[in-house]
Protein backbone atom coordinates (compact mmCIF):
# COMPACT_ATOMS: atom_id res chain seq x y z
CA UNK A 1 0.00 0.00 0.00
CA UNK A 2 1.13 3.43 -1.03
CA UNK A 3 1.94 5.57 1.94
CA UNK A 4 -0.64 8.74 2.90
CA UNK A 5 0.08 12.20 3.17
CA UNK A 6 2.74 14.73 3.20
CA UNK A 7 5.13 12.95 0.54
CA UNK A 8 8.34 14.84 -0.44
CA UNK A 9 9.27 15.82 -3.20
CA UNK A 10 13.06 13.02 -4.47
CA UNK A 11 11.74 10.36 -1.94
CA UNK A 12 12.47 6.71 -3.83
CA UNK A 13 10.02 4.74 -3.95
CA UNK A 14 8.64 1.34 -5.13
CA UNK A 15 5.73 1.40 -7.09
CA UNK A 16 2.44 2.51 -5.80
CA UNK A 17 -0.17 0.21 -6.88
CA UNK A 18 -3.35 0.11 -4.77
CA UNK A 19 -5.33 -2.98 -4.97
CA UNK A 20 -9.15 -2.74 -6.01
CA UNK A 21 -9.83 -5.78 -3.27
CA UNK A 22 -7.69 -3.67 -0.65
CA UNK A 23 -9.88 -1.21 0.29
CA UNK A 24 -11.30 -2.47 3.52
CA UNK A 25 -7.49 -3.74 4.44
CA UNK A 26 -6.46 0.24 3.40
CA UNK A 27 -9.40 0.95 6.02
CA UNK A 28 -7.83 -0.87 8.95
CA UNK A 29 -4.65 0.39 8.30
CA UNK A 30 -5.67 4.30 8.35
CA UNK A 31 -7.57 3.88 11.50
CA UNK A 32 -4.87 2.21 13.73
CA UNK A 33 -2.47 5.05 11.86
CA UNK A 34 -5.21 7.87 13.11
CA UNK A 35 -4.76 6.45 16.80
CA UNK A 36 -1.50 7.50 16.61
CA UNK A 37 -1.23 10.91 14.59
CA UNK A 38 -3.09 13.82 15.19
CA UNK A 39 -4.27 15.03 12.20
CA UNK A 40 -5.92 18.67 11.54
CA UNK A 41 -8.05 18.24 8.95
CA UNK A 42 -9.85 15.51 7.36
CA UNK A 43 -7.84 12.64 4.99
CA UNK A 44 -8.59 12.99 1.36
CA UNK A 45 -8.94 10.71 -1.57
CA UNK A 46 -8.45 12.20 -4.84
CA UNK A 47 -8.94 10.23 -7.37
CA UNK A 48 -8.50 11.05 -11.75
CA UNK A 49 -9.33 8.39 -14.49
CA UNK A 50 -7.30 8.75 -17.20
CA UNK A 51 -7.26 6.66 -20.73
CA UNK A 52 -4.85 8.10 -23.07
CA UNK A 53 -3.28 11.29 -20.86
CA UNK A 54 0.62 10.78 -21.35
CA UNK A 55 0.68 14.50 -22.82
CA UNK A 56 -1.66 16.28 -20.09
CA UNK A 57 -1.54 14.14 -16.75
CA UNK A 58 2.30 14.23 -15.68
CA UNK A 59 1.63 18.54 -14.87
CA UNK A 60 -1.31 17.58 -13.36
CA UNK A 61 -0.39 15.11 -10.90
CA UNK A 62 3.02 17.61 -9.86
CA UNK A 63 0.13 20.86 -9.67
CA UNK A 64 -1.83 18.60 -7.19
CA UNK A 65 0.46 17.12 -4.75
CA UNK A 66 2.71 20.43 -4.81
CA UNK A 67 -0.22 22.18 -3.38
CA UNK A 68 -2.20 19.85 -1.22
CA UNK A 69 1.43 19.36 0.23
CA UNK A 70 1.72 22.57 1.25
CA UNK A 71 -1.96 23.88 1.96
CA UNK A 72 -3.86 20.88 2.95
CA UNK A 73 -3.57 19.84 6.67
CA UNK A 74 -5.00 16.69 6.63
CA UNK A 75 -3.62 13.62 4.47
CA UNK A 76 -3.52 13.34 0.96
CA UNK A 77 -3.57 10.95 -1.13
CA UNK A 78 -4.15 10.39 -5.42
CA UNK A 79 -5.04 7.35 -6.80
CA UNK A 80 -5.15 7.82 -10.58
CA UNK A 81 -7.44 4.86 -12.10
CA UNK A 82 -6.30 3.82 -15.79
CA UNK A 83 -8.06 1.47 -18.38
CA UNK A 84 -6.83 0.44 -21.82
CA UNK A 85 -4.76 3.52 -22.30
CA UNK A 86 -2.90 2.60 -25.67
CA UNK A 87 0.14 5.30 -25.06
CA UNK A 88 2.41 5.84 -21.86
CA UNK A 89 -0.11 6.85 -19.41
CA UNK A 90 1.08 4.72 -17.39
CA UNK A 91 5.15 5.68 -17.63
CA UNK A 92 4.29 8.94 -16.47
CA UNK A 93 1.87 7.98 -13.75
CA UNK A 94 5.15 5.73 -12.37
CA UNK A 95 7.09 8.62 -12.42
CA UNK A 96 5.08 10.66 -10.31
CA UNK A 97 4.77 8.09 -8.12
CA UNK A 98 8.87 7.96 -7.74
CA UNK A 99 8.42 11.80 -6.91
CA UNK A 100 5.81 12.37 -4.71
CA UNK A 101 4.80 9.16 -2.19
CA UNK A 102 0.78 10.19 -2.46
CA UNK A 103 0.45 9.54 -5.37
CA UNK A 104 -0.44 5.94 -7.16
CA UNK A 105 -2.56 3.96 -8.97
CA UNK A 106 -5.16 1.35 -10.54
CA UNK A 107 -5.04 -0.11 -13.70
CA UNK A 108 -7.60 -1.90 -15.21
CA UNK A 109 -7.01 -4.07 -18.86
CA UNK A 110 -11.09 -3.86 -19.67
CA UNK A 111 -13.01 -0.85 -21.25
CA UNK A 112 -14.89 0.31 -18.37
CA UNK A 113 -14.98 3.91 -19.18
CA UNK A 114 -14.96 6.80 -17.19
CA UNK A 115 -17.33 5.69 -15.38
CA UNK A 116 -16.55 2.51 -14.80
CA UNK A 117 -13.12 3.55 -13.12
CA UNK A 118 -14.78 5.68 -11.05
CA UNK A 119 -16.85 2.94 -9.80
CA UNK A 120 -13.75 0.80 -9.11
CA UNK A 121 -11.63 4.06 -7.50
CA UNK A 122 -14.99 4.87 -5.50
CA UNK A 123 -14.31 1.31 -3.30
CA UNK A 124 -11.48 2.92 -1.89
CA UNK A 125 -13.91 5.32 0.27
CA UNK A 126 -12.79 3.82 3.50
CA UNK A 127 -9.51 4.90 3.18
CA UNK A 128 -10.39 8.14 3.37
CA UNK A 129 -12.94 10.96 5.23
CA UNK A 130 -13.50 13.10 2.23
CA UNK A 131 -13.04 11.72 -1.14
CA UNK A 132 -13.33 13.22 -5.05
CA UNK A 133 -12.43 13.19 -8.19
CA UNK A 134 -11.01 15.52 -11.26
CA UNK A 135 -10.49 15.03 -14.95
CA UNK A 136 -6.48 14.27 -15.80
CA UNK A 137 -6.33 17.38 -17.57
CA UNK A 138 -5.87 20.09 -15.90
CA UNK A 139 -9.60 21.84 -16.29
CA UNK A 140 -10.15 22.64 -12.59
CA UNK A 141 -6.52 23.69 -10.89
CA UNK A 142 -5.53 22.48 -7.33
CA UNK A 143 -6.96 25.58 -5.57
CA UNK A 144 -9.84 25.34 -7.21
CA UNK A 145 -10.44 21.55 -6.32
CA UNK A 146 -9.92 22.79 -2.57
CA UNK A 147 -12.66 25.52 -2.50
CA UNK A 148 -15.00 22.18 -2.89
CA UNK A 149 -12.97 20.10 -0.07
CA UNK A 150 -13.40 23.74 1.99
CA UNK A 151 -17.24 23.82 1.58
CA UNK A 152 -17.36 19.97 3.25
CA UNK A 153 -15.98 22.02 6.65
CA UNK A 154 -19.90 22.69 6.71
CA UNK A 155 -21.54 20.07 8.21
CA UNK A 156 -25.14 20.32 6.09
CA UNK A 157 -23.20 19.80 2.96
CA UNK A 158 -22.18 15.99 1.65
CA UNK A 159 -20.90 16.72 -1.72
CA UNK A 160 -19.58 19.76 -3.48
CA UNK A 161 -19.64 20.20 -7.22
CA UNK A 162 -17.74 22.92 -9.59
CA UNK A 163 -20.27 24.77 -11.67
CA UNK A 164 -19.30 26.60 -14.59
CA UNK A 165 -22.91 27.58 -15.41
CA UNK A 166 -23.68 29.17 -11.97
CA UNK A 167 -22.82 33.13 -11.43
CA UNK A 168 -19.42 33.83 -9.93
CA UNK A 169 -18.26 31.20 -12.16
CA UNK A 170 -15.04 32.28 -13.77
CA UNK A 171 -13.96 30.54 -17.08
CA UNK A 172 -10.58 31.39 -18.42
CA UNK A 173 -11.06 29.49 -21.38
CA UNK A 174 -14.54 27.63 -22.47
CA UNK A 175 -15.02 25.02 -24.59
CA UNK A 176 -15.77 25.41 -28.13
CA UNK A 177 -19.31 26.62 -29.31
CA UNK A 178 -20.46 22.93 -30.42
CA UNK A 179 -19.60 21.20 -26.84
CA UNK A 180 -21.51 23.81 -25.05
CA UNK A 181 -24.60 23.44 -27.31
CA UNK A 182 -24.15 19.62 -26.47
CA UNK A 183 -23.86 20.31 -23.17
CA UNK A 184 -26.64 22.60 -22.47
CA UNK A 185 -29.19 20.57 -24.12
CA UNK A 186 -28.12 17.24 -22.15
CA UNK A 187 -28.39 19.27 -19.15
CA UNK A 188 -31.68 20.25 -20.87
CA UNK A 189 -32.47 16.28 -20.71
CA UNK A 190 -31.36 15.79 -17.16
CA UNK A 191 -33.59 18.16 -15.84
CA UNK A 192 -36.71 17.21 -17.65
CA UNK A 193 -35.89 13.34 -16.40
CA UNK A 194 -34.50 14.19 -12.90
CA UNK A 195 -35.37 17.75 -11.95
CA UNK A 196 -32.32 18.16 -9.78
CA UNK A 197 -31.82 22.03 -10.47
CA UNK A 198 -28.40 21.45 -10.55
CA UNK A 199 -26.93 23.59 -13.59
CA UNK A 200 -23.56 21.74 -14.22
CA UNK A 201 -23.65 18.00 -14.01
CA UNK A 202 -20.56 17.29 -16.01
CA UNK A 203 -18.08 19.59 -14.66
CA UNK A 204 -15.53 16.79 -13.60
CA UNK A 205 -14.31 17.98 -10.75
CA UNK A 206 -16.82 16.74 -7.29
CA UNK A 207 -15.73 16.12 -3.57
CA UNK A 208 -18.38 13.71 -1.18
CA UNK A 209 -18.13 12.20 2.36
CA UNK A 210 -16.99 9.41 3.00
CA UNK A 211 -20.49 7.73 4.10
CA UNK A 212 -22.13 9.37 1.59
CA UNK A 213 -20.30 6.89 -0.88
CA UNK A 214 -20.77 3.89 0.81
CA UNK A 215 -24.48 4.40 0.91
CA UNK A 216 -24.89 5.25 -2.16
CA UNK A 217 -22.03 2.97 -4.18
CA UNK A 218 -23.95 -0.15 -5.29
CA UNK A 219 -26.62 2.84 -7.13
CA UNK A 220 -23.73 3.27 -9.34
CA UNK A 221 -24.01 1.53 -12.24
CA UNK A 222 -23.68 3.86 -15.81
CA UNK A 223 -20.04 3.34 -16.99
CA UNK A 224 -19.77 6.08 -19.27
CA UNK A 225 -19.57 9.94 -19.19
CA UNK A 226 -23.54 10.00 -17.61
CA UNK A 227 -22.00 8.65 -14.63
CA UNK A 228 -22.45 12.03 -12.47
CA UNK A 229 -25.98 12.15 -13.16
CA UNK A 230 -26.34 8.64 -11.72
CA UNK A 231 -24.11 9.47 -8.75
CA UNK A 232 -25.80 13.13 -8.12
CA UNK A 233 -29.29 11.88 -8.28
CA UNK A 234 -28.06 8.59 -5.98
CA UNK A 235 -27.36 11.06 -3.57
CA UNK A 236 -30.72 12.94 -3.86
CA UNK A 237 -32.36 10.34 -3.44
CA UNK A 238 -30.82 8.95 -0.91
CA UNK A 239 -31.30 12.45 1.22
CA UNK A 240 -27.62 13.63 0.68
CA UNK A 241 -27.16 17.60 0.14
CA UNK A 242 -25.57 18.63 -3.25
CA UNK A 243 -23.56 21.84 -3.14
CA UNK A 244 -22.71 23.63 -6.43
CA UNK A 245 -19.87 25.85 -5.86
CA UNK A 246 -18.90 28.55 -8.82
CA UNK A 247 -15.32 27.11 -10.01
CA UNK A 248 -12.62 28.61 -11.80
CA UNK A 249 -11.94 26.28 -14.86
CA UNK A 250 -10.32 26.22 -18.17
CA UNK A 251 -11.11 24.21 -21.39
CA UNK A 252 -7.90 22.21 -22.56
CA UNK A 253 -7.21 20.77 -25.78
CA UNK A 254 -6.67 17.23 -26.34
CA UNK A 255 -9.55 16.08 -24.43
CA UNK A 256 -10.06 12.19 -24.77
CA UNK A 257 -14.09 12.17 -25.36
CA UNK A 258 -15.51 11.96 -29.11
CA UNK A 259 -18.61 13.91 -29.14
CA UNK A 260 -20.54 12.86 -31.90
CA UNK A 261 -23.90 11.04 -32.81
CA UNK A 262 -23.16 7.65 -30.88
CA UNK A 263 -22.02 9.06 -27.84
CA UNK A 264 -25.02 11.12 -27.37
CA UNK A 265 -27.27 8.40 -27.99
CA UNK A 266 -25.06 6.79 -25.68
CA UNK A 267 -25.76 9.29 -23.11
CA UNK A 268 -29.49 9.89 -23.90
CA UNK A 269 -29.41 5.69 -23.48
CA UNK A 270 -27.87 5.75 -20.18
CA UNK A 271 -29.93 8.49 -18.72
CA UNK A 272 -33.42 6.63 -19.78
CA UNK A 273 -31.93 3.50 -18.01
CA UNK A 274 -31.31 5.37 -15.13
CA UNK A 275 -34.67 7.23 -14.92
CA UNK A 276 -35.89 3.17 -15.27
CA UNK A 277 -33.94 2.09 -12.43
CA UNK A 278 -35.76 4.22 -10.66
CA UNK A 279 -38.92 4.13 -11.47
CA UNK A 280 -41.85 1.94 -10.32
CA UNK A 281 -41.56 -0.69 -13.59
CA UNK A 282 -37.70 -1.10 -12.58
CA UNK A 283 -39.03 -5.02 -11.28
CA UNK A 284 -40.76 -5.78 -14.36
CA UNK A 285 -37.87 -4.95 -16.84
CA UNK A 286 -35.34 -7.63 -16.39
CA UNK A 287 -36.50 -9.22 -19.62
CA UNK A 288 -34.84 -5.83 -21.40
CA UNK A 289 -31.85 -6.69 -20.22
CA UNK A 290 -30.47 -8.49 -23.66
CA UNK A 291 -31.75 -5.30 -25.55
CA UNK A 292 -29.84 -3.32 -23.15
CA UNK A 293 -26.68 -5.39 -23.67
CA UNK A 294 -27.19 -4.81 -27.55
CA UNK A 295 -27.94 -1.20 -27.38
CA UNK A 296 -24.47 -0.15 -25.88
CA UNK A 297 -22.82 -2.99 -27.70
CA UNK A 298 -23.84 -1.12 -30.73
CA UNK A 299 -22.98 2.17 -29.44
CA UNK A 300 -19.78 0.80 -28.93
CA UNK A 301 -20.08 2.24 -25.41
CA UNK A 302 -18.75 0.99 -21.47
CA UNK A 303 -22.11 -1.42 -20.56
CA UNK A 304 -23.07 -0.52 -17.37
CA UNK A 305 -20.80 -2.19 -14.58
CA UNK A 306 -23.36 -4.80 -13.20
CA UNK A 307 -27.22 -6.24 -13.33
CA UNK A 308 -29.54 -3.90 -11.70
CA UNK A 309 -30.97 -5.50 -8.77
CA UNK A 310 -34.11 -3.87 -6.86
CA UNK A 311 -33.37 -0.80 -4.96
CA UNK A 312 -35.37 0.16 -1.87
CA UNK A 313 -36.81 3.53 -2.88
N1 LIG B 1 -10.14 5.42 -16.85
C1 LIG B 1 -10.77 6.05 -17.84
N2 LIG B 1 -10.78 7.39 -17.88
C2 LIG B 1 -11.41 7.99 -18.91
C3 LIG B 1 -12.07 7.28 -19.94
N3 LIG B 1 -12.60 8.18 -20.82
C4 LIG B 1 -12.28 9.39 -20.34
N4 LIG B 1 -11.57 9.29 -19.20
C5 LIG B 1 -11.02 10.35 -18.36
O1 LIG B 1 -12.11 11.14 -17.96
C6 LIG B 1 -11.72 12.48 -17.82
C7 LIG B 1 -12.63 13.37 -18.68
O2 LIG B 1 -12.19 13.33 -20.00
P1 LIG B 1 -11.78 14.66 -20.77
O3 LIG B 1 -10.99 14.27 -21.98
O4 LIG B 1 -11.17 15.65 -19.82
O5 LIG B 1 -13.21 15.07 -21.20
P2 LIG B 1 -13.85 16.48 -21.29
O6 LIG B 1 -13.40 17.26 -20.09
O7 LIG B 1 -15.32 16.16 -21.25
O8 LIG B 1 -13.37 17.02 -22.58
C8 LIG B 1 -10.25 12.53 -18.22
O9 LIG B 1 -9.48 12.46 -17.06
C9 LIG B 1 -10.09 11.28 -19.08
O10 LIG B 1 -8.79 10.77 -19.13
C10 LIG B 1 -12.04 5.84 -19.88
O11 LIG B 1 -12.57 5.13 -20.73
N5 LIG B 1 -11.38 5.29 -18.82
MG1 LIG C 1 -11.98 17.48 -18.88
Amino acid sequence: MAAWGSASKGAVRGPAVVRPDSASTAAGGLSTHSARVTVSAPSLLLLIPAYNEEARIGPVLEAYSEHFIRHYAGRFRIVVILNGCRDNTLGVVRAAEQRYLCVSHLEFPAAIGKGGALIEGLKLAPMADYIGYVDADGATAPAAFLDLVRRLEDPAVDCAIGSRWIPGAVIHHSQPGKRQFASRLFHLFVEAFFGMGIRDTQCGAKVMRRRAIERIHDRLTLADLAFDVNLLYSMRKAGFRVLEVPTEWSDKSGSTVVFNSRTSLNMLLSLVRLRLVYSPFYAWLGPLRPLEVWLYTRLRAPQPVRPPRKLDR
